[in-house]
């Protein structure tokens, strides 16, 4: 049997594999990072990685929290730790290229469902100074439309009646928080990484409401006190696979059980407002501080997430596995050029240092990247929680300025077609989203066959839940409703190849 990547083993490592560039054993614990996925760990911990080395200031080690599972966790500990980061792209020949890092940031991981005492604990203490966040859309557990709390989700019920065994992440940040105004420790950071519009500001509305309704004092002081920088994140991550664990220990001469496989590119964009102090993450291929994140932030949910949404429905109904065959379907990788240039692109100013068509130009070969398998299934999940933000500001914006929309109502169809359950070859799949039930129901309502595309289009665009004030909108429902009837009719390639 291999050995096993931990802090003893590093020494071992063959050359060529970068490892942390500090004394790890002096690292200290001030990041709290709720939701240690493949996200955080390709990102956001390598970003600190990066800031330890440069700066020496070891105050910044990250504890991570999983919500639920404790698989990180277990994974991990035997590691001290210790991940591995594999950088994927290919090169002019399309022959894969792989770049191994260790990455030492994280120092352990809790799992708040068994103890969440101790991550109300670990925001408590007094050495944290930002709890961080990627946890996914839903994990806000918010109206998608509107951006208000749900209060009838199940899990926030709880937590507003159980201080010291809170579910959601809302509910953590919110009792941890009262704990340190309780100990009479100071204000932390609260920084979302999520793909959501103003992630920052949104997140601060949900906290607000939450401890309003659990102490108004306990409200005045986080509003007071605490800040909430909006963020744009940006790198493309799959879920990691069994191959890459071989492939990857194979290069290591030992084994990682965890690590993490995303594309070279990264951005990370935020707003410099910490309330407690934060790491020199603005090394060269690290993250940048800016005023105003806003910008950034729409500028990558329409133009990056906005396409790749539509790809992955558009390539999960033709039965097509990955995004990088996805694009090499000439019709598709057609229609998503024509998305993106004549409705996406025009809806955003100008922002400073960006140029849009290098962006689009980049974004074809980011998605068509042939080392790195991204599961279309993957980036189909959850859409009722992502589509208003990658898609529908955008339909709005062009409703604004009597543009045309109809490759976006091609993408809002996809979704539809999508949630069928089924692919054009006949093969089933299950719907992962936390709204399946309601919008199942919804459609079933419609019917199925030659003349129910109207009436699904007119009860999925009605769903106010999702689509705001779009649920009224009859020419914007017609144009979804056509696209429907002509994906069900003529398939994925010719509906992509007409709406080119
Ligand atoms: C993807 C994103 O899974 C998804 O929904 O669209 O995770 C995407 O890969 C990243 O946002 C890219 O930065």
């Amino acid at each position: 049997m291999a050995a096993r990547l931990n802090a003893a083993a590093l020494a071992s490592l063959p050359s060529g594999i970068a490892r942390p560039g500090y004394d790890r054993s002096r690292l200290r614990a001030g990041i709290v990072h709720l939701g240690i996925g493949a996200f955080h760990r390709a990102h956001q911990a390598p970003v600190t990685d990066l800031a330890l080395a440069a700066s020496g200031d070891l105050r910044w080690g990250i504890v991570g929290v999983s919500l639920r599972s404790p698989a990180t966790r277990d994974a991990l500990a035997p590691q001290d730790g210790l991940y591995t980061l594999s950088l994927r792209d290919a090169d002019a020949t399309g022959a894969p290229r792989e770049s191994l890092a260790v990455v030492g940031a994280v120092l352990g991981v809790l799992v708040a469902a068994e103890d969440p005492g101790a991550v109300l604990a670990q925001i408590a203490h007094p050495d944290t100074r930002i709890v961080s966040l990627t946890i996914t859309e839903k994990g806000y557990c918010h109206e998608p439309a509107s951006g208000r709390l749900r209060r009838d989700d199940p899990d926030i019920a709880h937590d507003l009646a159980h201080a010291d065994a809170p579910r959601s992440a809302i509910g953590m940040l919110v009792h941890g928080l009262a704990r340190r105004l309780a100990a009479g420790l100071g204000p932390v950071t609260l920084l979302s990484c999520d793909n959501l519009p103003s992630n920052g500001d949104t997140l601060r509305g949900l906290v607000l409401e939450f401890a309003q309704a659990c102490d108004p004092v306990l409200g005045g002081w986080i509003a007071a006190h605490c800040t909430f920088p909006n963020s744009m994140v940006d790198r493309i991550v799959p879920r990691t696979d069994d191959a890459d664990r071989r492939r990857i220990a194979a290069r290591m001469g030992m084994d990682d059980a965890w690590p993490v496989v995303g594309e070279p590119f990264l951005e990370w964009v935020m707003e410099d407002r910490f309330a407690a102090g934060r790491p020199a993450w603005d090394q060269p291929g690290g993250a940048r501080f800016v005023a105003d994140a806003a910008p950034f932030e729409r500028l990558k949910l329409r133009m990056v997430n906005g396409p790749h949404s539509a790809l992955a429905y558009l390539g999960a109904c033709a039965g097509l596995d990955t995004v990088s065959q996805a694009m090499a379907d000439p019709d598709l990788r057609g229609y998503l050029d024509a998305l993106i240039g004549a409705e996406i692109a025009p809806t955003l100013p100008a922002v400073p240092g960006v140029d849009l068509a290098a962006l689009r130009a980049r974004l074809l070969a980011r998605f068509a990247n042939p080392a790195l398998p991204h599961r279309t299934q993957q980036i189909a999940m959850d859409g009722s929680q992502k589509l208003p933000q990658r898609l529908l500001g955008t339909v709005r914006d062009r409703l604004r300025a009597g543009a045309g929309y109809s490759r976006l109502a091609l993408a809002v169809a996809a979704w539809l077609h999508y949630l069928r359950g089924q692919d054009e070859r006949g093969m089933a799949y299950s719907i992962q989203d936390p709204l399946a039930g309601e919008l199942q129901a919804l459609l079933a309502g419609a019917g199925q066959g030659e003349d129910a595309d109207a009436r699904r289009a007119r009860a999925l665009v009605g769903y106010r839940p999702v689509f705001g004030d779009l649920a009224g909108h009859e020419a914007f429902i017609d144009a979804v409703a056509r696209h429907a009837a002509r994906l069900r009719r003529h398939g994925v390639r010719a509906a992509a190849r007409e709406a080119t």
